[in-house]
Protein backbone atom coordinates (compact mmCIF):
# COMPACT_ATOMS: atom_id res chain seq x y z
CA UNK A 1 0.00 0.00 0.00
CA UNK A 2 2.97 2.18 -0.39
CA UNK A 3 2.05 5.79 -1.42
CA UNK A 4 -1.43 5.58 -1.14
CA UNK A 5 -3.12 8.28 -1.04
CA UNK A 6 -7.10 9.01 -0.22
CA UNK A 7 -8.27 11.63 2.08
CA UNK A 8 -11.51 13.36 2.57
CA UNK A 9 -10.92 17.17 1.71
CA UNK A 10 -12.14 19.44 4.61
CA UNK A 11 -16.18 18.98 4.47
CA UNK A 12 -17.13 22.88 3.39
CA UNK A 13 -14.79 22.65 0.44
CA UNK A 14 -16.90 20.15 -1.99
CA UNK A 15 -16.12 22.89 -4.77
CA UNK A 16 -12.12 23.43 -4.09
CA UNK A 17 -10.95 20.29 -5.44
CA UNK A 18 -14.13 19.26 -7.49
CA UNK A 19 -15.18 19.71 -11.19
CA UNK A 20 -17.84 21.67 -12.68
CA UNK A 21 -19.70 20.55 -16.19
CA UNK A 22 -21.26 23.29 -17.66
CA UNK A 23 -24.59 22.23 -19.18
CA UNK A 24 -26.18 24.26 -22.18
CA UNK A 25 -29.85 23.09 -21.94
CA UNK A 26 -30.75 24.36 -25.15
CA UNK A 27 -27.87 21.94 -26.69
CA UNK A 28 -27.97 18.68 -24.13
CA UNK A 29 -31.10 16.40 -24.86
CA UNK A 30 -34.06 17.62 -25.91
CA UNK A 31 -36.91 15.14 -24.03
CA UNK A 32 -40.08 16.37 -25.69
CA UNK A 33 -38.84 16.24 -29.74
CA UNK A 34 -39.40 20.27 -30.31
CA UNK A 35 -35.73 20.27 -31.05
CA UNK A 36 -35.05 22.48 -28.31
CA UNK A 37 -32.97 20.45 -24.83
CA UNK A 38 -34.78 20.98 -21.66
CA UNK A 39 -34.78 20.27 -18.08
CA UNK A 40 -36.12 16.68 -18.47
CA UNK A 41 -33.85 15.98 -21.00
CA UNK A 42 -30.78 16.75 -18.42
CA UNK A 43 -32.44 14.54 -16.00
CA UNK A 44 -32.36 11.75 -18.71
CA UNK A 45 -28.61 12.55 -18.98
CA UNK A 46 -26.95 13.32 -15.65
CA UNK A 47 -26.15 9.42 -15.34
CA UNK A 48 -23.21 10.10 -18.45
CA UNK A 49 -22.52 12.90 -16.15
CA UNK A 50 -21.72 11.29 -13.04
CA UNK A 51 -20.13 8.52 -14.64
CA UNK A 52 -17.86 11.35 -16.18
CA UNK A 53 -16.84 11.50 -12.39
CA UNK A 54 -17.49 15.33 -12.21
CA UNK A 55 -18.85 17.27 -8.74
CA UNK A 56 -21.46 19.38 -10.00
CA UNK A 57 -23.23 20.76 -13.09
CA UNK A 58 -23.81 24.57 -14.01
CA UNK A 59 -26.60 25.02 -16.17
CA UNK A 60 -26.96 28.04 -17.82
CA UNK A 61 -30.23 30.02 -17.97
CA UNK A 62 -33.54 27.90 -18.18
CA UNK A 63 -35.43 31.05 -16.45
CA UNK A 64 -39.08 32.44 -18.85
CA UNK A 65 -37.41 34.44 -21.48
CA UNK A 66 -38.30 35.97 -24.61
CA UNK A 67 -34.73 34.29 -25.89
CA UNK A 68 -33.42 37.29 -27.49
CA UNK A 69 -30.10 36.31 -26.36
CA UNK A 70 -31.19 32.48 -25.53
CA UNK A 71 -32.35 32.91 -21.45
CA UNK A 72 -29.56 35.46 -20.73
CA UNK A 73 -32.28 38.32 -21.15
CA UNK A 74 -34.26 36.79 -18.07
CA UNK A 75 -38.19 38.02 -17.84
CA UNK A 76 -39.29 35.95 -14.41
CA UNK A 77 -35.86 35.11 -12.21
CA UNK A 78 -38.06 32.67 -10.10
CA UNK A 79 -39.70 30.70 -12.82
CA UNK A 80 -39.29 27.84 -15.65
CA UNK A 81 -39.61 29.08 -19.18
CA UNK A 82 -42.41 26.52 -20.74
CA UNK A 83 -39.66 25.66 -23.40
CA UNK A 84 -37.38 23.79 -20.39
CA UNK A 85 -39.99 22.80 -18.19
CA UNK A 86 -41.53 23.51 -15.09
CA UNK A 87 -40.49 24.34 -11.42
CA UNK A 88 -41.56 20.73 -10.75
CA UNK A 89 -39.47 19.36 -13.58
CA UNK A 90 -36.31 21.62 -11.58
CA UNK A 91 -37.01 20.33 -8.10
CA UNK A 92 -37.27 16.74 -9.71
CA UNK A 93 -33.89 17.41 -11.39
CA UNK A 94 -32.11 19.05 -7.92
CA UNK A 95 -33.22 15.40 -6.04
CA UNK A 96 -32.22 13.47 -9.06
CA UNK A 97 -28.76 15.11 -8.90
CA UNK A 98 -27.93 15.05 -5.15
CA UNK A 99 -29.08 11.19 -5.11
CA UNK A 100 -25.74 10.63 -7.99
CA UNK A 101 -23.95 12.66 -5.94
CA UNK A 102 -24.27 16.13 -7.83
CA UNK A 103 -24.27 19.48 -6.65
CA UNK A 104 -26.39 22.25 -8.88
CA UNK A 105 -25.23 25.54 -9.77
CA UNK A 106 -27.61 27.89 -11.52
CA UNK A 107 -26.95 31.30 -13.57
CA UNK A 108 -27.85 34.38 -11.97
CA UNK A 109 -28.29 37.36 -14.92
CA UNK A 110 -28.32 39.95 -12.31
CA UNK A 111 -26.59 43.08 -14.81
CA UNK A 112 -29.56 43.10 -16.95
CA UNK A 113 -33.59 41.70 -17.47
CA UNK A 114 -35.37 41.32 -20.00
CA UNK A 115 -37.32 44.11 -22.25
CA UNK A 116 -40.15 42.04 -21.25
CA UNK A 117 -39.52 42.17 -17.52
CA UNK A 118 -42.29 43.75 -15.64
CA UNK A 119 -40.04 45.49 -13.80
CA UNK A 120 -38.33 47.50 -17.15
CA UNK A 121 -42.67 47.52 -18.56
CA UNK A 122 -43.27 49.32 -15.63
CA UNK A 123 -40.31 51.50 -15.67
CA UNK A 124 -40.63 52.52 -18.88
CA UNK A 125 -44.03 53.99 -18.32
CA UNK A 126 -43.20 57.44 -17.36
CA UNK A 127 -39.78 59.43 -15.99
CA UNK A 128 -41.63 59.24 -12.17
CA UNK A 129 -42.75 55.54 -11.91
CA UNK A 130 -40.97 54.04 -8.87
CA UNK A 131 -39.53 51.69 -10.91
CA UNK A 132 -37.83 54.34 -13.10
CA UNK A 133 -34.51 54.24 -11.79
CA UNK A 134 -34.14 50.60 -11.57
CA UNK A 135 -32.63 51.09 -14.69
CA UNK A 136 -30.19 53.42 -16.14
CA UNK A 137 -32.38 56.28 -18.06
CA UNK A 138 -30.85 59.26 -19.89
CA UNK A 139 -31.30 62.31 -21.35
CA UNK A 140 -30.13 62.44 -25.28
CA UNK A 141 -27.17 64.15 -25.95
CA UNK A 142 -27.67 68.14 -27.13
CA UNK A 143 -27.86 66.62 -31.03
CA UNK A 144 -30.41 63.90 -29.97
CA UNK A 145 -27.72 60.98 -29.75
CA UNK A 146 -27.19 58.36 -27.05
CA UNK A 147 -25.72 60.11 -24.16
CA UNK A 148 -22.13 59.03 -24.25
CA UNK A 149 -20.33 56.92 -26.35
CA UNK A 150 -21.00 53.57 -24.64
CA UNK A 151 -20.44 50.68 -27.17
CA UNK A 152 -22.76 47.07 -26.48
CA UNK A 153 -20.79 43.99 -26.62
CA UNK A 154 -22.75 42.92 -29.59
CA UNK A 155 -21.94 45.81 -31.51
CA UNK A 156 -23.84 49.47 -31.81
CA UNK A 157 -24.10 51.80 -29.05
CA UNK A 158 -25.34 50.58 -25.51
CA UNK A 159 -27.84 52.88 -25.42
CA UNK A 160 -31.60 52.78 -27.06
CA UNK A 161 -34.52 55.58 -27.19
CA UNK A 162 -37.38 54.53 -25.77
CA UNK A 163 -39.42 56.97 -27.47
CA UNK A 164 -42.57 56.54 -24.68
CA UNK A 165 -40.70 58.91 -22.27
CA UNK A 166 -37.84 60.15 -24.56
CA UNK A 167 -35.02 59.51 -22.63
CA UNK A 168 -32.44 56.67 -23.50
CA UNK A 169 -32.13 53.22 -21.28
CA UNK A 170 -28.63 51.59 -21.38
CA UNK A 171 -27.80 48.42 -22.04
CA UNK A 172 -24.03 46.92 -22.04
CA UNK A 173 -25.36 43.50 -24.43
CA UNK A 174 -28.83 43.85 -26.33
CA UNK A 175 -31.62 46.41 -26.41
CA UNK A 176 -33.49 43.28 -25.63
CA UNK A 177 -31.04 43.17 -22.18
CA UNK A 178 -32.05 46.97 -20.51
CA UNK A 179 -28.76 47.05 -18.00
CA UNK A 180 -30.29 47.46 -14.15
CA UNK A 181 -29.55 50.05 -11.60
CA UNK A 182 -27.31 48.12 -9.21
CA UNK A 183 -26.84 51.24 -6.82
CA UNK A 184 -30.80 51.07 -6.09
CA UNK A 185 -31.33 49.31 -2.73
CA UNK A 186 -34.50 47.83 -4.06
CA UNK A 187 -32.56 46.48 -7.38
CA UNK A 188 -30.38 44.81 -5.00
CA UNK A 189 -32.95 43.23 -2.40
CA UNK A 190 -34.87 41.82 -5.20
CA UNK A 191 -31.89 40.06 -7.01
CA UNK A 192 -30.85 38.66 -3.43
CA UNK A 193 -34.68 37.28 -2.99
CA UNK A 194 -34.08 35.76 -5.99
CA UNK A 195 -31.42 33.96 -5.40
CA UNK A 196 -32.81 32.67 -2.00
CA UNK A 197 -35.75 31.60 -3.91
CA UNK A 198 -33.53 28.99 -5.94
CA UNK A 199 -31.36 28.16 -2.33
CA UNK A 200 -34.21 27.18 -0.80
CA UNK A 201 -35.14 24.87 -3.38
CA UNK A 202 -31.53 23.15 -2.59
CA UNK A 203 -29.12 24.72 -5.17
CA UNK A 204 -25.39 24.82 -4.31
CA UNK A 205 -24.42 28.43 -5.83
CA UNK A 206 -24.48 30.43 -8.34
CA UNK A 207 -22.78 31.28 -12.11
CA UNK A 208 -23.06 34.98 -11.92
CA UNK A 209 -23.30 36.27 -15.62
CA UNK A 210 -21.18 39.55 -16.72
CA UNK A 211 -20.79 40.82 -12.87
CA UNK A 212 -18.10 42.76 -13.68
CA UNK A 213 -20.68 45.01 -15.37
CA UNK A 214 -22.79 45.95 -12.28
CA UNK A 215 -21.84 49.59 -11.97
CA UNK A 216 -21.38 52.01 -14.16
CA UNK A 217 -19.77 55.21 -13.96
CA UNK A 218 -22.12 57.68 -12.27
CA UNK A 219 -20.95 60.69 -14.31
CA UNK A 220 -21.41 59.11 -17.37
CA UNK A 221 -18.32 59.91 -18.79
CA UNK A 222 -17.51 58.99 -22.48
CA UNK A 223 -14.78 55.75 -22.75
CA UNK A 224 -11.55 56.15 -24.09
CA UNK A 225 -10.22 54.93 -27.48
CA UNK A 226 -8.74 51.99 -27.22
CA UNK A 227 -4.86 52.40 -29.08
CA UNK A 228 -4.79 48.92 -29.58
CA UNK A 229 -7.71 48.48 -31.72
CA UNK A 230 -7.45 46.71 -35.14
CA UNK A 231 -9.60 47.85 -37.72
CA UNK A 232 -12.59 44.85 -38.99
CA UNK A 233 -11.94 43.68 -35.11
CA UNK A 234 -14.80 42.91 -32.51
CA UNK A 235 -16.69 46.41 -32.63
CA UNK A 236 -17.11 46.51 -28.64
CA UNK A 237 -13.41 46.60 -28.54
CA UNK A 238 -13.19 50.04 -30.39
CA UNK A 239 -12.98 51.78 -26.93
CA UNK A 240 -11.54 50.38 -23.37
CA UNK A 241 -14.60 49.99 -20.89
CA UNK A 242 -12.67 52.45 -18.11
CA UNK A 243 -16.47 53.25 -16.88
CA UNK A 244 -18.29 50.29 -17.79
CA UNK A 245 -16.32 47.50 -16.28
CA UNK A 246 -14.69 46.47 -13.09
CA UNK A 247 -15.74 49.67 -11.13
CA UNK A 248 -14.41 49.18 -7.81
CA UNK A 249 -17.98 49.36 -6.15
CA UNK A 250 -18.88 45.93 -7.87
CA UNK A 251 -16.82 44.54 -5.31
CA UNK A 252 -18.87 45.23 -2.52
CA UNK A 253 -21.47 43.70 -4.49
CA UNK A 254 -20.04 40.85 -4.89
CA UNK A 255 -19.88 40.38 -0.96
CA UNK A 256 -23.16 41.05 -0.52
CA UNK A 257 -24.20 38.48 -2.65
CA UNK A 258 -22.13 35.89 -0.92
CA UNK A 259 -23.49 36.36 2.13
CA UNK A 260 -26.47 35.95 0.72
CA UNK A 261 -25.22 32.73 -0.34
CA UNK A 262 -23.86 32.18 3.15
CA UNK A 263 -27.37 32.34 4.80
CA UNK A 264 -27.43 29.10 3.45
CA UNK A 265 -24.03 27.64 4.03
CA UNK A 266 -23.43 24.99 6.93
CA UNK A 267 -20.84 22.98 8.00
CA UNK A 268 -21.11 20.30 5.55
CA UNK A 269 -21.88 22.21 2.58
CA UNK A 270 -20.90 25.90 1.29
CA UNK A 271 -22.62 27.24 -1.62
CA UNK A 272 -20.82 28.39 -4.35
CA UNK A 273 -20.20 31.52 -5.76
CA UNK A 274 -18.95 32.03 -9.80
CA UNK A 275 -18.22 35.22 -11.35
CA UNK A 276 -18.01 35.57 -14.55
CA UNK A 277 -15.19 37.95 -15.19
CA UNK A 278 -12.68 38.63 -18.48
CA UNK A 279 -9.90 40.92 -16.40
CA UNK A 280 -6.42 40.71 -16.49
CA UNK A 281 -5.21 37.77 -13.41
CA UNK A 282 -4.16 40.89 -11.28
CA UNK A 283 -7.19 42.13 -11.37
CA UNK A 284 -9.37 39.15 -11.33
CA UNK A 285 -7.81 38.82 -7.54
CA UNK A 286 -9.76 41.32 -6.19
CA UNK A 287 -13.11 39.43 -6.25
CA UNK A 288 -11.95 36.82 -4.15
CA UNK A 289 -12.70 39.46 -1.35
CA UNK A 290 -10.23 38.78 1.09
CA UNK A 291 -11.01 40.07 4.75
CA UNK A 292 -7.71 40.91 6.64
CA UNK A 293 -7.34 37.35 8.38
CA UNK A 294 -6.95 35.61 4.86
CA UNK A 295 -10.53 34.83 4.41
CA UNK A 296 -12.05 34.82 1.20
CA UNK A 297 -15.74 36.83 1.37
CA UNK A 298 -16.34 37.67 -2.31
CA UNK A 299 -16.54 35.07 -5.31
CA UNK A 300 -14.91 31.80 -4.12
CA UNK A 301 -14.35 31.15 -7.76
CA UNK A 302 -13.24 34.36 -10.08
CA UNK A 303 -13.87 32.28 -13.43
CA UNK A 304 -9.88 32.39 -15.05
CA UNK A 305 -10.37 32.62 -18.97
CA UNK A 306 -6.73 32.85 -19.61
CA UNK A 307 -6.23 29.49 -21.08
CA UNK A 308 -8.98 30.21 -23.49
CA UNK A 309 -7.17 33.07 -25.25
CA UNK A 310 -3.57 31.78 -24.14
CA UNK A 311 -0.94 31.09 -27.48
CA UNK A 312 -0.80 27.37 -27.36
CA UNK A 313 2.91 27.06 -26.58
CA UNK A 314 4.49 25.55 -23.37
CA UNK A 315 6.22 28.52 -22.90
CA UNK A 316 3.59 30.89 -22.99
CA UNK A 317 1.15 28.34 -20.89
CA UNK A 318 3.80 27.53 -18.44
CA UNK A 319 3.99 31.91 -17.44
CA UNK A 320 0.45 32.01 -17.34
CA UNK A 321 0.35 29.20 -14.95
CA UNK A 322 3.32 30.93 -13.12
CA UNK A 323 1.97 34.21 -12.83
CA UNK A 324 -1.83 32.80 -11.83
CA UNK A 325 -0.51 30.69 -8.84
CA UNK A 326 2.01 33.37 -7.87
CA UNK A 327 -0.62 36.34 -7.84
CA UNK A 328 -3.35 34.58 -5.48
CA UNK A 329 -3.69 35.83 -2.28
CA UNK A 330 -2.92 33.03 0.43
CA UNK A 331 -6.49 30.99 1.32
CA UNK A 332 -7.79 31.92 -2.54
CA UNK A 333 -8.40 28.83 -4.86
CA UNK A 334 -7.68 28.88 -8.29
CA UNK A 335 -9.74 27.80 -11.18
CA UNK A 336 -9.25 27.04 -15.09
CA UNK A 337 -11.92 26.74 -17.77
CA UNK A 338 -10.66 25.61 -21.35
CA UNK A 339 -14.16 27.03 -23.33
CA UNK A 340 -17.69 28.05 -22.79
CA UNK A 341 -20.62 28.99 -24.42
CA UNK A 342 -19.58 32.14 -26.25
CA UNK A 343 -15.96 31.41 -26.89
CA UNK A 344 -14.74 28.80 -29.94
CA UNK A 345 -14.30 25.01 -28.66
CA UNK A 346 -10.88 23.86 -27.74
CA UNK A 347 -10.99 21.25 -30.24
CA UNK A 348 -11.37 23.58 -32.67
CA UNK A 349 -8.79 25.98 -31.48
CA UNK A 350 -6.32 23.39 -30.80
CA UNK A 351 -7.07 20.91 -32.88
CA UNK A 352 -8.11 17.19 -31.87
CA UNK A 353 -5.17 15.52 -30.70
CA UNK A 354 -4.22 18.36 -28.82
CA UNK A 355 -7.51 18.81 -27.01
CA UNK A 356 -6.69 15.23 -25.54
CA UNK A 357 -3.12 17.14 -24.27
CA UNK A 358 -5.48 20.08 -23.29
CA UNK A 359 -7.54 17.57 -21.35
CA UNK A 360 -4.67 16.38 -19.46
CA UNK A 361 -3.80 19.97 -18.01
CA UNK A 362 -7.37 21.24 -17.18
CA UNK A 363 -7.62 18.13 -15.34
CA UNK A 364 -3.76 18.00 -13.07
CA UNK A 365 -3.73 21.60 -12.87
CA UNK A 366 -4.39 23.10 -9.15
CA UNK A 367 -8.14 24.30 -8.27
CA UNK A 368 -11.18 23.63 -9.83
CA UNK A 369 -12.34 22.78 -13.31
CA UNK A 370 -14.69 23.76 -15.32
CA UNK A 371 -15.94 21.62 -18.13
CA UNK A 372 -18.26 22.91 -21.15
CA UNK A 373 -20.21 20.29 -22.17
CA UNK A 374 -19.06 17.95 -25.41
CA UNK A 375 -16.08 18.76 -25.02
CA UNK A 376 -15.53 15.37 -23.40
CA UNK A 377 -16.30 14.59 -26.83
CA UNK A 378 -13.79 16.60 -28.79
CA UNK A 379 -16.87 18.07 -30.63
CA UNK A 380 -15.59 20.91 -32.84
CA UNK A 381 -17.34 24.49 -33.61
CA UNK A 382 -19.90 23.59 -36.15
CA UNK A 383 -20.32 26.03 -39.20
CA UNK A 384 -23.98 27.41 -39.10
CA UNK A 385 -25.89 27.83 -42.68
CA UNK A 386 -26.49 31.75 -42.90
CA UNK A 387 -30.32 30.63 -42.51
CA UNK A 388 -29.93 28.56 -39.76
CA UNK A 389 -28.33 31.56 -37.76
CA UNK A 390 -29.85 31.52 -34.60
CA UNK A 391 -27.16 33.72 -32.37
CA UNK A 392 -28.69 37.39 -32.01
CA UNK A 393 -24.13 38.77 -31.73
CA UNK A 394 -24.19 36.65 -35.52
CA UNK A 395 -27.19 38.44 -36.89
CA UNK A 396 -25.89 41.82 -35.84
CA UNK A 397 -22.72 41.16 -36.81
CA UNK A 398 -22.53 38.89 -39.77
CA UNK A 399 -20.23 36.27 -41.32
CA UNK A 400 -17.13 37.89 -38.86
CA UNK A 401 -16.86 34.87 -36.51
CA UNK A 402 -18.10 36.68 -33.72
CA UNK A 403 -21.34 34.12 -33.21
CA UNK A 404 -21.56 31.82 -30.66
CA UNK A 405 -23.86 29.39 -32.58
CA UNK A 406 -21.09 27.06 -33.61
CA UNK A 407 -20.41 26.03 -29.80
CA UNK A 408 -23.65 25.77 -28.97
CA UNK A 409 -24.91 22.64 -31.17
CA UNK A 410 -26.40 19.59 -29.89
CA UNK A 411 -24.67 16.95 -28.49
CA UNK A 412 -24.32 13.40 -30.21
CA UNK A 413 -25.51 11.05 -27.81
CA UNK A 414 -25.99 8.12 -30.28
CA UNK A 415 -24.69 6.94 -33.71
CA UNK A 416 -27.65 5.23 -34.98
CA UNK A 417 -31.26 7.31 -35.79
CA UNK A 418 -31.24 10.61 -37.25
CA UNK A 419 -30.34 13.23 -34.84
CA UNK A 420 -27.91 11.63 -32.18
CA UNK A 421 -30.46 10.80 -29.83
CA UNK A 422 -30.60 14.57 -28.90
CA UNK A 423 -34.39 14.93 -30.14
CA UNK A 424 -37.19 13.46 -32.38
CA UNK A 425 -37.80 16.46 -33.74
CA UNK A 426 -35.75 19.32 -35.71
CA UNK A 427 -32.80 20.18 -33.67
CA UNK A 428 -32.55 23.99 -32.91
CA UNK A 429 -29.26 24.19 -34.36
CA UNK A 430 -27.74 21.75 -36.45
CA UNK A 431 -25.75 19.05 -35.62
CA UNK A 432 -21.82 18.76 -36.77
CA UNK A 433 -21.42 16.90 -39.54
CA UNK A 434 -18.86 13.83 -37.56
CA UNK A 435 -21.77 13.91 -34.56
CA UNK A 436 -21.51 9.68 -35.72
CA UNK A 437 -18.13 9.30 -34.84
CA UNK A 438 -18.53 11.57 -31.80
CA UNK A 439 -21.45 10.17 -30.24
CA UNK A 440 -21.22 9.05 -26.72
CA UNK A 441 -22.10 5.46 -27.45
CA UNK A 442 -19.41 4.93 -30.12
CA UNK A 443 -16.98 6.76 -27.38
CA UNK A 444 -17.77 4.20 -24.67
CA UNK A 445 -17.04 1.14 -27.32
CA UNK A 446 -13.54 2.71 -27.74
CA UNK A 447 -11.00 2.46 -24.71
CA UNK A 448 -9.14 5.13 -26.53
CA UNK A 449 -11.58 7.59 -26.98
CA UNK A 450 -11.91 11.19 -25.99
CA UNK A 451 -14.74 9.70 -23.39
CA UNK A 452 -12.60 7.80 -22.00
CA UNK A 453 -9.59 9.85 -21.50
CA UNK A 454 -12.16 12.28 -19.66
CA UNK A 455 -13.30 9.43 -17.48
CA UNK A 456 -10.16 8.32 -16.27
CA UNK A 457 -8.60 11.72 -15.87
CA UNK A 458 -10.85 12.39 -13.68
CA UNK A 459 -10.78 8.95 -11.84
CA UNK A 460 -7.34 9.81 -11.32
CA UNK A 461 -8.06 13.23 -10.11
CA UNK A 462 -10.21 11.94 -7.83
CA UNK A 463 -8.08 8.65 -6.36
CA UNK A 464 -4.75 10.92 -5.87
CA UNK A 465 -4.73 13.26 -3.36
CA UNK A 466 -1.47 14.81 -5.16
CA UNK A 467 -3.69 15.73 -8.43
CA UNK A 468 -6.64 16.83 -6.34
CA UNK A 469 -5.31 19.00 -3.66
CA UNK A 470 -1.45 19.04 -4.07
CA UNK A 471 0.49 21.94 -4.34
CA UNK A 472 1.78 23.04 -7.96
CA UNK A 473 5.06 23.04 -9.20
CA UNK A 474 6.46 24.37 -11.98
CA UNK A 475 9.27 22.36 -13.45
CA UNK A 476 10.02 24.53 -16.62
CA UNK A 477 9.80 23.99 -20.09
CA UNK A 478 11.85 21.68 -21.98
CA UNK A 479 11.65 22.45 -26.22
CA UNK A 480 7.85 22.45 -26.49
CA UNK A 481 7.43 20.38 -23.31
CA UNK A 482 5.41 21.74 -20.13
CA UNK A 483 6.70 20.51 -17.02
CA UNK A 484 5.26 20.56 -13.81
CA UNK A 485 4.59 18.42 -10.65
CA UNK A 486 1.89 18.25 -8.20
CA UNK A 487 2.45 16.92 -4.54
CA UNK A 488 5.07 15.83 -2.43
CA UNK A 489 7.26 13.19 -1.68
CA UNK A 490 6.70 9.79 -2.78
CA UNK A 491 3.66 10.82 -3.76
CA UNK A 492 4.27 13.52 -6.23
CA UNK A 493 3.33 13.26 -9.76
CA UNK A 494 5.35 14.38 -12.70
CA UNK A 495 2.72 15.84 -15.79
CA UNK A 496 4.54 16.56 -19.11
CA UNK A 497 2.78 18.20 -22.17
CA UNK A 498 4.13 18.02 -25.78
CA UNK A 499 2.72 21.02 -26.74
CA UNK A 500 4.85 20.70 -30.44
CA UNK A 501 4.42 18.67 -33.17
CA UNK A 502 7.27 16.93 -33.17
CA UNK A 503 8.37 13.72 -30.74
CA UNK A 504 10.44 14.88 -27.84
CA UNK A 505 12.69 13.41 -25.33
CA UNK A 506 13.28 14.61 -21.81
CA UNK A 507 15.31 13.23 -19.54
CA UNK A 508 14.47 11.99 -16.36
CA UNK A 509 17.51 13.40 -14.25
CA UNK A 510 15.76 16.92 -15.31
CA UNK A 511 12.68 16.18 -13.23
CA UNK A 512 13.87 13.79 -10.49
CA UNK A 513 16.10 15.91 -8.47
CA UNK A 514 17.78 13.78 -5.96
CA UNK A 515 15.29 10.81 -6.20
CA UNK A 516 17.20 7.71 -8.64
CA UNK A 517 13.91 5.68 -8.56
CA UNK A 518 12.66 5.28 -12.34
CA UNK A 519 9.57 7.00 -12.91
CA UNK A 520 6.06 5.19 -13.86
CA UNK A 521 3.70 6.21 -16.79
CA UNK A 522 0.54 6.41 -15.28
CA UNK A 523 -1.59 7.84 -18.20
CA UNK A 524 -0.88 8.77 -21.40
CA UNK A 525 -3.33 11.15 -23.80
CA UNK A 526 -2.25 8.98 -27.09
CA UNK A 527 -1.92 5.17 -25.95
CA UNK A 528 -2.11 2.44 -23.24
CA UNK A 529 1.60 3.06 -22.00
CA UNK A 530 1.93 2.26 -18.79
CA UNK A 531 4.97 0.63 -17.99
CA UNK A 532 8.19 2.01 -16.38
CA UNK A 533 10.27 4.89 -17.56
CA UNK A 534 14.25 3.90 -16.50
CA UNK A 535 16.24 7.09 -18.23
CA UNK A 536 14.42 9.62 -20.62
CA UNK A 537 10.90 9.97 -21.05
CA UNK A 538 9.71 9.62 -25.33
CA UNK A 539 7.10 11.80 -26.14
CA UNK A 540 4.58 11.84 -28.95
CA UNK A 541 4.17 14.95 -31.23
CA UNK A 542 1.11 16.86 -28.59
CA UNK A 543 1.41 13.73 -26.23
CA UNK A 544 1.10 14.15 -22.26
CA UNK A 545 1.89 12.12 -19.57
CA UNK A 546 1.43 11.94 -15.75
CA UNK A 547 4.76 10.15 -14.30
CA UNK A 548 4.64 8.92 -10.40
CA UNK A 549 7.32 7.50 -8.43
CA UNK A 550 5.44 4.63 -7.54
CA UNK A 551 3.71 2.31 -9.93
CA UNK A 552 0.25 2.53 -9.81
CA UNK A 553 -0.16 -0.97 -9.07
CA UNK A 554 1.90 -0.83 -5.64
CA UNK A 555 -0.34 2.12 -4.87
CA UNK A 556 -3.70 -0.41 -3.95
CA UNK A 557 -6.43 2.18 -4.36
CA UNK A 558 -4.35 4.77 -6.47
O1 LIG B 1 -21.29 36.97 -21.34
C1 LIG B 1 -20.81 38.23 -20.93
C2 LIG B 1 -19.50 38.49 -21.34
O2 LIG B 1 -18.78 38.98 -20.52
C3 LIG B 1 -19.06 38.16 -22.71
O3 LIG B 1 -20.01 38.42 -23.68
C4 LIG B 1 -17.90 38.99 -22.93
O4 LIG B 1 -18.27 40.31 -23.17
C5 LIG B 1 -17.07 38.50 -24.08
O5 LIG B 1 -17.14 37.12 -24.19
C6 LIG B 1 -15.64 38.91 -23.80
O6 LIG B 1 -14.79 38.35 -24.71
C7 LIG B 1 -22.42 36.59 -20.67
C8 LIG B 1 -22.95 35.28 -21.20
O7 LIG B 1 -22.01 34.28 -20.98
C9 LIG B 1 -23.35 35.45 -22.62
O8 LIG B 1 -23.80 34.25 -23.18
C10 LIG B 1 -24.46 36.48 -22.67
O9 LIG B 1 -24.83 36.73 -23.99
C11 LIG B 1 -24.05 37.77 -22.00
O10 LIG B 1 -23.44 37.57 -20.74
C12 LIG B 1 -25.26 38.63 -21.74
O11 LIG B 1 -25.99 38.10 -20.69
CA1 LIG C 1 -37.67 20.23 -25.61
Amino acid sequence: MAGLNLAAPSPDAWWRNGVIYQIYPRSFQDANGDGIGDLNGIRQRLSHVAALGVDAIWISPFFPSPMADFGYDVADYCGVDPCFGTLADFDALVVEAKALGLRVVLDLVPNHTSHRHPWFLQSRTSRNDPKRDWYLWRDPAPDGGPPNNWLSNFGGPAWTLDPVTGQYYAHMFLKEQPDLNWRHPDVRRAMFDAMRFWLRRGVDGFRVDAIYHLIKDEHFRDNPLNPAFVPGGDPAHRLLPRYTVDLPEVQAIVGEMRRVLDEFSSVESSRLLIAELYLPVHRLMNYYGMDAAGVVRGAQLPFNFHLIGAKWQARVIDQLVREYEAALPPGASPNWVLGNHDKSRIASRVGATAARLAAMLLLTLRGTPTLYYGDELGMTDVPIPIDEVQDPFEKREPGRGLGRDPERTPMPWRSDGANAGFTTGRPWLPLGRDWRALAVDRQLADSQSMLHLYRRLLALRRQSRSLHEGAWTPLGVSGNVLMYARGEGSNRLVVLLNFGAESAAVPLRTLRGSDASPLHVWLSTRQDREGVVADSVFLDPEEGVILGLVARDDRGVA
